[in-house]
């Protein structure tokens, strides 16, 4: 193999990003790209997408596998970004977007982009909500009445309208 391919620098890249250019539209791609079936992240999955993302740094790391401790070695994209956040600062806005996208794809347990009825009621079992109070979710949030609910009008529903 080459080896200009392992002539990195370890640790203290001078090209490191400084954070804020990072938008949270591309972290989140590249955290789709590398996450599991479980939608989640281990330690080495974590360290390609900061390598993608040129955002590797070993205290960065530390953060991060401190977390994965916490929480059985596995981090969702919430997770991944609130952490990111807070290490290297990422825009607000762009911020609740991808919570209510995390949000969005848990309950979406169909994995289909939309919440349905039936995707709400497994969630609501988990909530501990009643079918009365689904339905009036439902009513409120589906706007154009097609009987599921997609990521906009999700959105919408938490007056974060884009
Ligand atoms: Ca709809």
């Amino acid at each position: 193999m080459s080896s200009a391919a392992e002539s990195e620098p370890e640790g203290n890249q001078g090209t490191t990003k400084n954070a804020r250019d990072i938008e949270l539209g591309t972290v989140q791609k590249c955290f789709r790209k590398h996450q599991s079936d479980e939608r989640a992240v281990d330690r080495e999955r974590i360290a390609n997408i900061l390598r993608e993302l040129n955002l590797f740094r070993d205290d960065y790391m530390k953060k991060f596998e401190r977390a994965l401790k916490d929480n059985s070695n596995q981090l969702d994209l919430y997770q991944f970004t609130q952490i990111l956040d807070r290490l290297c600062g990422v825009s607000r806005v762009e911020a609740t977007t991808s919570t209510l996208r995390a949000a969005f794809d848990a309950i979406d347990t169909g994995r289909d982009g939309f919440i349905s009825r039936r995707d709400l009621k497994a969630a609501a079992e988990l909530l501990d909500l009643n079918e009365g109070e689904i339905k009036k979710m439902m009513r409120s949030a589906d706007t154009d009445k097609d009987g599921k609910v997609d990521f906009g009008e999700f959105q919408a529903m938490f007056g974060h309208n884009r």
